[in-house]
């Protein structure tokens, strides 16, 4: 049976982890900045010296191909891949993975002449992690993104993506350019650490991803006014971060409650206007985001959120402004992907279990243009998006052995 050379693949890796890397472990290399685009140039490098064609789309996505006329409509790629771009102080495999086991499978394609009858392709969309726009890249590759929206894309700290687009040498007007149309792919599969702790508690090597949740993130401004905080008296308050605070609490209740542990929920982005502490808070502003892999389950669970929401402002007094911020669609995953998968980790002597990805993935987008499907490995502890993020070496020689066999079953 084939084999990738895990040699080459951690040496990889190794090499990636050092764009952004951290002094106590870990890395951050957000999209287009700097650390970012040092080890765009050097994934290009990686892709030339493999033997493979390599490009940049207008959106700012790094391809590899075994040929160059992958995506040309009567030669539909097999596309693989994930991203390169990480959160803050996150983990050295969350995306990279993908990338670099997607590099290895077409490297050991071509060097051992593996029998393929369509031209695979391996990607690293960026900004997968959505500092300026919730997968963006992918979005831009399948035709969902609106670009006529992408002038007033910006960062939580205010950073416009325009301008880091510019300063890494890119034309944002152009970012529409990067798409492809649907008869270009043939298929997708992507390689990805669970992020969780369902495969290492089961016990099971790999998982055969079945559905990939959806994910809606909206702005709460809580505004009350601006006070002194020692002489006015309590009852006369109007506190725009205790109203914040208040429902974020009661929305993380409501949605553990309705949806029987279906979806999560979290408030990661908090702000408090001024933000001293002598004054009682006039704005409380929240990010909130919600998951779910039922689409109909999150709309029902934002409709009780925002009533919810105008309940907390009446009772305290305050205003409340909502305004939505970016919505995923949940998506299935298309089952001969997922018996391409589980074919390969079977041949490889491998257990699988099927699961849905409580995380959101670039896969979610390809699926809706052609069939698309992932598998997982196990994450040690379930830890992800923090430094400490690792998965056992024989896991990851595992997964990208199972992505090999997988990429040659769908360009058979
Ligand atoms: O947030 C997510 O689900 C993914 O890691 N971007
Ligand atoms: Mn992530
Ligand atoms: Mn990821």
């Amino acid at each position: 049976m084939a084999q990738i050379s895990f040699e080459r693949l951690k040496r990889r890796l190794r090499e990636l982890a050092r764009f952004g890397a951290l002094g106590g472990g870990g890395v951050t290399r957000p999209a287009w900045s700097p650390q970012y685009e040092e080890a765009r140039a050097w994934l290009v490098g990686e892709i030339k010296a493999a033997g493979l064609d390599a490009w940049v789309d207008p959106a700012g996505n790094v391809f590899g191909a075994t040929d160059i006329s992958a995506f040309a409509d009567d030669r539909p790629a097999v596309l693989t891949g994930s991203h390169i771009d990480t959160v803050p102080e996150g983990g050295t495999l969350d995306g990279a993975l993908g990338v670099i086991a997607g590099l290895e499978c077409l490297h050991a394609i071509v060097e051992q002449r593996l029998p393929h009858a369509r031209p695979l392709a391996v990607a690293a969309w960026i900004d997968e992690e959505g500092r300026y726009g919730s997968l963006f890249g992918s979005r831009a590759f399948c035709g969902l993104l609106d670009t006529a929206k992408v002038p007033e894309l910006a960062a939580v700290d205010g950073e416009r993506l325009v301008d880091v687009m510019t300063r890494a040498g890119f034309d944002p007007a152009r970012v529409g350019e990067a798409r492809v149309n649907r008869a270009a792919v043939s298929s997708y599969v992507e390689l990805h650490i669970e992020q969780g702790p369902r495969l290492e508690e089961a016990g099971v090597p790999i998982g055969v991803v079945e559905a990939i949740v959806g994910i809606r993130r909206t702005r709460l401004t809580f505004v009350g006014q601006a006070d002194h905080a020692g002489t006015t008296p309590m009852e006369r308050r109007r506190d725009g971060f205790l109203a914040a605070a208040e429902y974020s609490i009661k929305a993380r209740d409501l949605v553990v409650k309705k949806s029987g542990g279906r979806a999560v929920t979290n408030v990661g982005v908090v702000r408090v206007h001024p933000g001293v502490s002598n004054i009682v808070p006039a704005r409380g502003e929240i990010i909130h985001e919600m998951r779910a892999p039922d689409p109909g389950m999150l709309e029902r669970l934002w409709k009780d959120c925002r009533a919810l929401a105008r309940r907390v402002a009446r009772r305290r007094g305050v205003t409340v402004d909502v305004v939505p911020q970016s919505a995923t669609s949940p998506a299935a995953c298309a089952p001969r992907v997922q018996a391409a998968v589980a074919d390969a980790a079977r041949d490889a002597g491998l257990a699988t279990t099927t699961l849905y990805s409580a995380a959101g993935h670039d896969a979610q987008n390809l699926a809706t243009m052609t069939e698309a499907g992932m598998l997982f490995i196990p994450s040690s502890g379930g830890r992800s998006h923090r430094i400490d993020e690792w998965s056992a070496p024989e896991a990851i020689e595992r997964g990208a052995n199972v992505l090999l066999g997988t990429l040659l079953r769908l360009s058979a």
